[in-house]
């Protein structure tokens, strides 16, 4: 089932400008003695395909702060052209920790905490957006293609369009975009509005975001939006934006090729081993997030075990969570409250060698990420809301022993698709230790039917299939 490669019109096509908030690069070693790399994974993978045979340049943030002392950046990584936009330290406390994560990230993900809205944030989220527009709109061949990611900039597409009309212009968005009733809170409602319909077409992970987007241009700006497109007064009259629900997919054949190597089967089975031989492995891994809802499994899995619906000699679990924004006051809370719950149940519930949830807050590799999912019988994905979740797919996409469940809140976009998981409401704690009851119940075939049909549309809806489409779509040419 391996993915389908890159369409003729894109080795054809314009010049293409990617435009994220970070490059896909990483500084690895000591300051100023390291050397900068491509980052592994991510949207430059996803990217990749599509980049193959076409000129292209990413235009981003290196993660490090104008008054850092790394050596400059390379000024390619293989045929990607990387140009840098430098930020200060005041720059990426105020738009980046400030108005991205402390505002938006809360508000699109509806308000799980509560936003925080300051107005010199916003005046430093402006400006970087107008530095990141400049910067595109002195760069981008005439004519050419750009594609802009994400709610760190969302102001860019109207910027550059003032700066260039004649660039075809596309938006990613990868998080929710929220209903109407929340995003209305928004002081700068209007701005990111319209910043967004500066783009040629606005992309959404589920149909529900793209309905959103559209009840807010209705609501908020009294535009009259019809079925998948806007039309927005321009100086010339008008023009017609396009939007759209483009569900992002991932690398399903490489993890799947991971997943067969003898090195990971291996690591796979010293990890079962090491966690209890026969016993059934759950297993979460996240960015340690608030909208992840880890709080959320842990709290199911340990009073399934002490209330008896699960057995502590045929179940345990592992949660990997990743160091995540931890300048972030919200983040350094989320991260106290997991590890006094982790500690409290394995106080209540464990035995000496033997906890009842083994937690790791690191990142781990590629490969060890594979051999888990290749490792646990059940994948519990949670969140309180999140755009996709990528976990989910990776986990599919490495069953190549094709067992194994996805434990699914509704809430991620990723459940308009997998239709087949077991498909919960994070918020009924009774639910879900039910469900979890109930996976555990299921029998072989039954599992084994469910993973098929997902692993059927995880190798489908793959990356390069989102890639294509959303390209072909905003250049005209649809697949
Ligand atoms: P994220 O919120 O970061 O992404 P997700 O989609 O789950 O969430 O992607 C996380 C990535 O990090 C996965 O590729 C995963 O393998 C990796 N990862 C997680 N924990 C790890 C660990 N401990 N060690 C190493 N790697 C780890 C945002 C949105 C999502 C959307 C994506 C893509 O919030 O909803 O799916 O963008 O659009």
């Amino acid at each position: 089932m391996p993915s389908t490669g890159t369409s003729p019109e894109a080795s054809h096509a314009a010049p293409l400008v990617v435009v994220a908030n970070r490059l896909p690069v990483e500084y690895v070693g000591n300051a100023g003695e390291g050397e900068w790399r491509r980052a592994p994974g991510g949207l430059v993978s996803a990217l990749e395909p599509a980049l193959a045979g076409r000129p292209a340049t990413w235009i981003g943030w290196s993660g490090h702060t104008s008054d850092s002392t790394e050596p400059a950046l390379p000024e390619a990584i293989d045929d990607l052209r990387i140009v840098a936009v430098p930020l200060s330290g005041e720059q990426v406390e105020q738009f980046y920790e400030g108005f991205s994560n402390g505002a938006l990230w809360p508000l699109y993900h509806d308000v799980v905490v509560t936003p925080a809205y300051h107005r010199p944030e916003f005046v430093a989220y402006r400006e970087v957006n107008a530095v990141f527009a400049a910067k595109v709109a002195e760069l981008a061949p005439e004519g050419g293609t750009v594609w802009v990611h994400d709610y760190q900039l969302q102001l860019v597409p109207r910027m550059l369009r003032d700066a260039r009309p004649d660039l075809t212009i596309g938006f990613f968005l990868h998080i929710p975009f929220p209903p109407v009733e929340l995003f209305a809170q928004l002081p700068w409602r209007r701005q990111l509005l319209e910043g967004l319909l500066g783009a040629d077409l606005v992309g959404f992970q589920t149909h529900d975001s793209a309905r959103n987007f559209l009840g807010a241009t209705r609501r908020l700006l009294g535009l009259d939006p019809g079925g998948d497109r806007v039309d927005v007064p321009d100086q010339d009259g008008q023009r017609t934006v396009r939007v759209g629900a483009f569900p992002i997919g991932i690398g399903a054949a490489a993890f799947d090729t991971m997943a067969r190597a003898p090195q990971i089967q291996a690591r796979a089975r010293q990890i079962r081993e090491e966690m209890g031989g026969f016993r059934l492995l759950f297993l979460g891994v996240d960015r340690l997030d608030y909208t992840k809802g880890i709080d959320v499994r842990l709290r199911a899995f340990s009073e399934a075990l002490a209330e008896g619906l699960l057995d502590p000699s045929e179940v345990t679990m592992l949660q990997v969570a990743i160091p995540s924004r931890e300048t972030v006051e919200e983040y350094r809370n989320i991260r106290d409250e997991i590890e006094l719950l982790v500690g409290r149940i394995n106080g209540d519930l464990g035995r000496v060698g033997d906890p009842a949830i083994h937690y790791l807050h690191q990142s781990v590799s590629r490969e060890e990420l594979v051999a888990m999912y290749v490792a646990a019988d059940v994948l519990l994905v949670t969140p309180l809301r999140d755009g996709m979740n990528l976990v989910a797919k990776e986990y599919i996409a490495s069953r190549v022993q094709e067992t194994g469940a996805v434990v699914l809140s509704e809430f991620t976009g990723a459940a308009e698709q997998l239709q087949e998981a077991f498909i919960v409401n994070p918020y009924d704690i009774e639910g879900l230790k039910r469900t979890l009851a109930a996976v555990v119940a299921s029998t072989p075939e039954e599992l084994a039917r469910r993973l098929q049909s997902l692993r059927t549309n995880v190798f489908e809806d793959d990356v390069d299939r989102w890639v294509r489409t959303f390209l072909a779509t905003l250049e005209g040419h649809v697949p």
